[in-house]
C-alpha cells in the first residue's frame, strides 16, 4: 500500500492543478491529462479501472469476460505463447489502445475506456491477427 500511496497522491495533486488551470482558462485540458493516466498505469498497478484479463497464445486471444459494460478497464495482457505478441483494441476500424509488446511468459497492462458498441481485440504483430489472434467484444 505504501508503494501506491505516493504516486497516487502525486497524481491527485497534478489533477487538482490541472483542474485549477481549466477553471482559469476554460480551454481544452483533457489531452495531457489522459496521456498522463495512460503512462502511469503501464507498470501494472491498478488505476481504478475494472479488471479484465486477455490471455494470448500462438495464435489466439481469450478474454476472461465476453460481455462488458461501458467503463475503464485495466487489461492484463498475459502471453502464454512462444512468440511475442501485443494487444490492440479497435472500434469501427479505429485503434483506441495498444499495449506494449509482450514476450513469451510476460505480461503487461493496457488501460482503455470502452463505450457501448462492438470492439475487436487483436494482435498487430506479423500475420498473427489473420492466424486467429482476434476476438470480438460487445460492450453494453
Ligand atoms: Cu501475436
Amino acid at each position: 500500500m505504501s508503494q501506491l500511496s505516493v504516486p497516487t497522491a502525486r497524481r491527485l495533486a497534478r489533477g487538482a492543478a490541472a483542474l485549477a488551470i481549466c477553471a482559469a482558462f476554460l480551454t481544452a485540458c483533457g489531452a495531457s491529462d489522459s496521456a498522463d493516466t495512460q503512462a502511469s498505469t503501464k507498470s501494472g498497478s491498478s488505476s481504478g479501472g475494472q479488471a479484465l484479463t486477455a490471455t494470448e497464445a500462438d495464435f489466439s486471444i481469450t478474454l476472461d469476460k465476453d460481455k462488458l459494460t461501458a467503463g475503464t478497464y485495466d487489461i492484463d495482457v498475459v502471453n502464454k505463447g512462444h512468440a511475442t505478441h501485443d494487444l490492440v483494441v479497435a472500434k469501427d476500424g479505429k485503434n483506441i489502445g495498444q499495449s506494449d509488446t509482450v514476450g513469451p511468459g510476460k505480461s503487461t497492462t493496457l488501460t482503455v475506456t470502452l463505450e457501448s458498441g462492438d470492439y475487436v481485440f487483436y494482435c498487430s504483430i506479423g500475420n498473427h491477427r489473420a492466424m486467429g489472434m482476434e476476438t470480438t467484444v460487445s460492450v453494453s
